[in-house]
């Protein structure tokens, strides 16, 4: 496998960043995670762009064009003969020394990942997932913006590890006021008598690009989609719930906190989303 890594590709055991690094001693930095179908990245450009506001939100001023980043990303895929994949894009402060300042980190690393995508088993999308609400809350926007994807991922983590120490493989995060804010890596949507609703991005839920391309389908849809604060309660009188998500795409949701979403079968609709989604994404994106 190849990673570009600091302008240029280098064997995956040579592909090694310093242990000063700031990205690896204090979770400084950002990423994406993108995916590729059929020879095409989905939605490159959002991905670029969401890093730029992400590098913004850290003060971390990225040395490179768009245009660069674009091109060593489908490069990436193409040095590893991909046709389907999953693509990390990762954003250190750089090596410095120790210390938090990040005066002291003259160069950013950027180093970008293109392997083989492992799906979720296909009978999940099928039968749907059981999700719990977790005790560990969204960090707060005040804190560090869950509007940025950084490398510190502990929040998220913790909330993952409660969900699976409980037998669930992803969980519901509330936000510090008790709203729903989202999975610990997938948005959530909750259909309700005929509208699409979903937590606002200020309660502490990351602008997915998933999300934004289920709420273009919904718009092609004709469904309304309303961003609000969302309780627990409005996710368990839902008709439908779906996560959406870079690794996931859309898959459905059937039981949250032991009780059964709608008739606790994956909804049409969510169905519908799924079939869409699928036929989007192998047209839309960037030719590698
Ligand atoms: N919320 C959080 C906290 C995320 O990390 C999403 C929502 C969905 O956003 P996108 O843009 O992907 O629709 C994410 C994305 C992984 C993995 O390795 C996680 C994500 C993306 C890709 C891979 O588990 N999280």
């Amino acid at each position: 496998m190849k990673i570009f890594l600091d302008g240029a590709f280098v064997e995956a055991a040579d592909a090694k960043v310093s242990v000063f690094d700031h990205g690896l001693l204090y979770g400084d930095g950002v990423f994406e995670g993108i995916r590729l179908y059929q020879k095409n990245v989905f939605r490159l450009d959002a991905h670029l762009e969401r890093l730029e506001y992400s590098a913004k939100a850290i003060a971390l001023k990225l040395p490179w064009t768009r245009a660069e980043i674009a091109e060593w990303t489908c490069e990436a895929c193409r040095q590893n003969g991909l046709t389907d994949g999953y693509i990390r894009l990762v954003v250190t402060r750089g090596a410095g020394n120790l210390g938090l300042s990040p005066k002291r980190c003259p160069k950013p690393t950027i180093f970008i990942i293109a392997d083989k995508i492992s799906l979720y088993p296909p009978e999940l999308y099928a039968t749907g997932l059981e999700l719990i609400t977790v005790p560990t809350r969204r960090m707060n926007a005040a804190a560090l913006p869950p509007a940025v994807k950084s490398l510190n991922y502990l929040n998220n983590i913790m909330a993952k590890i409660e969900a699976e120490n409980l037998g669930y493989q992803e969980a519901i995060l509330l936000n510090d006021q008790g709203f729903v804010a989202e999975c610990t890596g997938d948005n959530i949507f909750a259909l309700f008598k005929g509208e699409l609703l979903t937590p606002k991005p200020s309660s502490g839920a990351l602008r997915g690009i998933t999300r934004d391309a289920v709420i273009d389908l919904a718009a092609e849809f004709k469904l309304p989609v309303r961003e609000l604060d969302l309780t627990r309660y409005d996710l368990w009188i839902a008709d439908e719930l779906f996560l959406t998500g870079t690794a996931a795409e859309v898959i459905p949701v059937v039981k949250l906190d032991g009780r059964e979403i709608g008739t606790g079968k994956p909804g049409p609709l969510t169905a519908r989303f799924i079939e869409a989604f699928h036929r989007r994404v192998i047209v839309e994106g960037t030719r590698i």
